[in-house]
């Protein structure tokens, strides 16, 4: 058995010149994960526990998971000192760190702390998702809304959190995708899924159909293909859609397949943030041997505009999403 923390280090002797601090900030994730993960875990307990937004029976405030979780990241960041900032979902503006260590830090850190939240309330399987950079602003001074507007191939690690029927923690620096579960009955995360590759192609496709109507045209088509008795090619495909990115994504690594979030009606831009969703998952993917685009463009090439911005997004096994970029761009042609 190897832990997650053995198998930081034995990774960072992989780099001579590595300082150790991408090692510290990756330890203060495991850190808040697990701490998100027991609180995810009772939330069952509502009714003991107090509700979100309520008091429990200590007369503790009660917080929302999601802003729960928020706090748990932000404050395990900012404790270990290697971040200079963060971004996040749940924070309208970037957070500027004020420690001296902080404002020392090497590195920026974007995050969904609580991807899919509303699916606690179902037990459904949720996420944390996290996106590391390193600053483009001077060592010492406070971090700028530069520092967060990089495009994803300038990521240096990305991963997520998944809190399921088992707490894994999937992350990449570059070298691969790892992933390592929770053992709850030692509090330790194992190596369980070493150098992860996603299947070039699958028979799984995760979309919200509610919203066929107004599914760009391309879409529409690759539904179709997907959907059309073509036994010899294993088409049919299996609709799998569970409501949170994380869950739909993991599965789709580990046994192929592809999820989309195109433009609808009431994501004209797309749903998915760019920054922290979109990227860290395109990182992943690609690190797997997938692909993640905009249904054009490779996601990671996009360049940044607005911290929250959304994209149109296709990502999973390598052949599932060139065939989805291939109807729309036919019908972009033809249309
Ligand atoms: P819809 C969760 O809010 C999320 O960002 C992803 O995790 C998930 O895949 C998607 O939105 C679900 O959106 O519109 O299908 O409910």
């Amino acid at each position: 058995m190897k832990t997650l923390g053995e198998f930081i280090v034995e990774k960072q002797l992989d780099f001579p010149d590595a300082s150790g601090s991408l090692s510290a900030l990756l330890g203060a994730i495991r850190l808040a994960a697990k701490v998100v993960n027991r609180e995810i875990n009772k939330a069952g307990l509502v009714d003991i526990i107090g509700s979100a937004g309520g008091e429990n029976v200590q007369g503790e405030d009660q917080q929302k998971l999601d802003v729960y979780a928020n706090e748990k990241f932000k404050a395990a960041m900012e404790a270990r000192g290697e971040v200079c900032g963060v971004a996040s979902e749940e924070e309208e503006e970037f957070i500027a760190f004020q420690g001296t260590k902080s404002k020392n830090g090497k590195y920026i850190m974007l995050m969904d702390p609580l991807d899919g939240s509303s699916n606690i309330d179902v037990n459904v399987s949720v996420g944390t998702i996290f996106s590391i950079y390193k600053r483009i602003s001077p060592i010492g001074s406070e971090v700028t809304l530069e520092d967060f507007l990089q495009p994803g191939y300038k990521q240096i690690a990305a991963g997520y959190v998944i809190y399921g029927s088992s707490t894994m923690l999937v992350y990449t620096t570059g070298n691969g995708v790892h992933g390592f579960t929770l053992d709850p009955s030692i509090g330790v995360f194992c190596l369980s899924h070493q150098d992860l590759k996603m299947p070039t192609q699958g028979k799984i496709y995760s979309i919200n159909e509610g919203n066929y109507i107004k599914f760009p045209l391309g879409v529409k088509r690759y539904l179709k293909y997907c959907q059309e008795q073509v036994p010899e090619e294993n088409r049919p495909y299996t609709s799998r859609y569970i409501g949170s990115l994380v869950s739909d994504f993991h599965r789709n690594l580990l046994k192929g397949g592809i999820y989309m979030y195109p433009t609808t009606a009431s994501a004209p831009e797309g749903k998915l943030r760019l920054l922290y969703e979109c990227n860290p998952i395109a990182f992943l993917a690609e690190q797997a041997g997938g692909k993640a685009s905009d249904g054009e463009r490779r996601i990671m090439d996009i360049e940044p505009t607005e911290l929250h911005q959304r994209s149109p997004y296709f990502v999973g096994s390598t052949e599932m999403v060139e065939k989805v970029e291939q109807f729309l761009s036919e019908c972009d042609r033809f249309e």
